[in-house]
């Protein structure tokens, strides 16, 4: 078998690079190795930046989002007792928040490329790219205990962390950047309706929580934990007990709590691999780069790669140039780096670590209180939250 360009992974990196590529008159397979249900049972990310937003408009998947998604004007900091608003509207001069779940745009992207008769082959197992750095690349892989072969002209490694294509490249010719914290999120989501109408992330002695949610009627909170801490450890009762200790009072009054849905713990990372090219193959997604969730900017990243290769890609099948393949992957570590400074700062002013003495929390509030109060210092935050530009 033959087609223009393999995709490794169906998660959202996958899907729409499959659906922008489809777009433009190009044949994609994608191969995933698990089912479609299990694909969207994951609960990530919540928040998507204005640029996210266009480019699934662009890939034509913009329709439920536009009517379903929660529109913003900004978030909220608390800390000292206090609460303080950052208004990203007013300080970005019209930029949003959309409250959109990540598996409400995995499951839009499944239900388009499916009315569009995209390839996509799910439980494919030993998934394995070959002879990227040649003119003739293929992947190979197994279904239902038949071996598979496919050619083609580019493979794109969409299969997140633990996937296999970064794993395939010469581990001399890559070069890793990483940073473990010493903590966790444990999350809860509950059919209960949000406790604001705006996200609340709150610095707290006891450790970092954030309030979020999903629709009017789910909520969707965090709580910081240690990293040896298991779900099931944690009762609803004992996880709503310790919000509400980490939230403002009033805010903890107004909670209203219920059972949860699902329960699950992520540990946090920052880690960035460099070059995200290697001949013929490319890795986009979690598979290059890993942020904690703080800064809500995992999945966001995610498109802006995807916004990058898909333009490259395109402009190769059209004209025959690869001038933006050549910089591709120099173009995205320059965003991806400023995320990672976002989400290292926004983590690092939030959360309880190990060694915090009374001098560093001090130090938090003071930070806190800085970006909160300077229209300068807002403003940076605010800039970065709702997203750079993809240049
Ligand atoms: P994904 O979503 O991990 O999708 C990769 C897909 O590849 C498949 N795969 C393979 N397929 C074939 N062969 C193989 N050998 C394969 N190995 C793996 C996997 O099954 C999967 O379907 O990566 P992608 O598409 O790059 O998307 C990135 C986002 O999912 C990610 O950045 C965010 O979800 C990160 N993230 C969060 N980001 C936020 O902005 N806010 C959040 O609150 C947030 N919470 C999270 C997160 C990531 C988590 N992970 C990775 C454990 C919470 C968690 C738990
Ligand atoms: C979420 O809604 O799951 C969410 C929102 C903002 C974050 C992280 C997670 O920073």
């Amino acid at each position: 078998m033959r087609t223009q360009v393999v995709i490794i992974g169906a998660g959202p990196s996958g899907l729409l690079l499959s659906q922008l590529l489809h777009l433009k008159g190009i044949d994609t397979l994608v191969l995933e190795r698990q089912s479609r249900n299990y694909v969207l049972s994951r609960i990530r990310a919540g928040v998507l930046e204005q640029g996210m937003v266009d480019l699934l408009k662009t890939a034509q998947v913009g329709e439920r989002l536009e009517r379903e998604a929660l529109i913003h004007g900004g978030i909220e900091l608390a800390f000292n007792g206090q609460r303080r608003q950052i208004d990203m509207k007013s300080l970005t001069g019209g930029s949003v928040v959309t409250v959109y779940g990540q598996t409400e745009v995995t499951r839009d992207l499944m239900d388009a490329r499916d009315a569009m008769n995209g390839h996509l082959i799910y439980e494919a197992e030993d998934v394995v790219p070959h002879d990227f750095d040649g003119g003739r690349p293929r992947v190979t892989y197994r279904k239902d205990g038949v071996e598979r072969e496919v050619f083609c002209d580019y493979i794109a490694g969409c299969d997140g962390y633990h996937g296999i294509s970064r794993r395939s490249v010469p581990q001399e010719t890559l070069k890793t950047f990483e940073r473990v914290y010493p903590f966790g999120w444990l999350g809860l989501l509950s059919d209960t309706p949000p406790v604001n109408d705006e996200l609340i992330y709150s610095n707290h002695e006891r450790g970092f929580a954030l309030c979020t949610m999903r629709s009017l009627t789910r909520s969707r909170y965090y709580i910081q934990c240690a990293t040896d801490e298991k779900p099931e450890d944690w009762s609803d009762d004992r996880f709503w007990d310790e919000l509400r200790k980490r939230l403002p009072g009033d805010v903890a009054e107004a909670l209203v709590t219920g059972p949860s849905i699902e329960k699950s713990i992520a540990p946090l990372r920052s880690f960035v691999a460099e070059p995200m090219r290697f001949g013929r193959l490319f890795l986009a997604g979690d598979a290059a780069h890993i942020v904690p969730p703080t800064g809500a900017k995992g999945l966001n990243l995610a498109a802006s790669d995807i916004f990058f290769l898909s333009r490259a890609l395109t402009a190769f099948y059209e004209t025959g140039s690869e001038e933006l393949i050549d910089c591709y992957s120099e173009q995205c570590l320059r965003r991806i780096w400023k995320a990672q400074r976002f989400s290292w700062w926004m983590t690092s002013i939030l959360h309880r670590f190990p060694d915090s003495s009374p001098y560093d929390l001090r130090l938090q509030q003071a930070e806190l209180d800085y970006v909160t109060t300077s229209t300068a210092a807002a403003t940076a935050l605010a800039e970065n939250y709702v997203g750079l530009p993809y240049e």
